[in-house]
């Protein structure tokens, strides 16, 4: 039913009409020994998760809500650089649509005429410094009407439909986005980040563009300065030397 044409990926499908969270779902596939690409995907979602306890709005047949399941071996401190590799499949596969023009904010946002569009949540389940196995979760607005779109995020969220005027199938985008991001995986366990990160700044902020930063426990502002070979933020500390950072969360700086 899925007619996927894959090497590995969405061999196991769990499609279910509504859950929790697709990576609910995901985490027990994965304890039940579910293999490497099963997919977990749902119409609807009730708990819909983001990073740091926050939530993902998931309303009826109006996106993709999935989840796939990894088992890759690389060390457990590369696991978010899958991240950004979703991240860059995701713009791609965006960017083949006429008149739109995705913008990565690092590290796990999509955004579509400056207002987030898709949501990344990257899950690891870790052993002795040994991975188990990643959930990738991704959410992506398809055929939401702004009306569709909770009255929270209205100012700062958009969906496919919202930017072009058009519905599109929900399925197609699927397979499209699983067929790339088999290709992209691929590609990344054979020749490491660096071909990532070249595409990742195609689609990344503009070096030296301004931006708000916030840590757990501080906010100022800097430069953009791209990211590391390792996927991690580049921008300035407060006194304006350079720094790296591996946890924070960007936005534009406006005054
Ligand atoms: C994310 O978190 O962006 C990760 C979103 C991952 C969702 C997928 S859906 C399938 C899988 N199963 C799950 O349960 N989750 C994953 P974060 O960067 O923390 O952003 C969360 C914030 O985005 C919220 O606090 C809202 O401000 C905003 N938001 C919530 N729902 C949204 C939506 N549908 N569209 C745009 N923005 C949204």
């Amino acid at each position: 039913k899925w007619g996927l044409d894959s090497k590995w990926i969405a061999k196991k499908v769990i499609h279910l009409e509504t859950v929790e969270s697709t990576q609910t779902i995901a985490h027990q596939a994965a304890r039940e020994n579910s293999p490497h690409g099963t997919i977990v995907v749902a119409d609807e979602q009730t708990m819909g998760r983001g990073r740091m306890n926050r939530s993902w709005h998931s309303s009826k047949e109006k996106g993709i809500w999935l989840s796939i399941l990894l088992r890759p071996e690389i060390p457990p401190n590369h696991a978010s650089q899958l991240t950004l590799v979703t991240a860059t499949v995701l713009a791609e596969v965006l960017s083949k649509i006429e008149n739109v023009e995705p913008l990565i904010k690092w590290p796990n946002d999509i955004l579509l005429n400056r207002k987030k569009t898709a949501g990344i949540l990257t899950e690891m389940q870790s052993e002795q410094d040994q991975i188990q196995y990643i959930l990738i979760g991704i959410g992506l607005n398809v055929n939401h009407s702004i009306h569709d779109l909770n009255e929270d995020i209205q100012s700062k969220a958009t969906s496919l439909r919202i930017e072009t005027e058009k519905e599109w199938s929900v399925k197609d985008i699927i397979q499209k986005l699983l067929i790339a991001f088999e290709t992209a995986y691929d590609a990344y366990m054979e020749d490491g980040f660096a071909p990532t990160k070249k595409k990742w700044e195609n689609y990344g902020f503009k070096i030296g563009e301004n931006i708000a930063i916030k840590t757990f426990n501080d906010k100022w502002q800097g430069k953009f300065l791209g990211i590391s070979d390792e996927g991690a933020l580049l921008t300035e500390s407060k006194d304006g030397t350079p720094v790296k950072l591996y946890s924070a969360e960007i936005d534009w700086f406006t005054e």
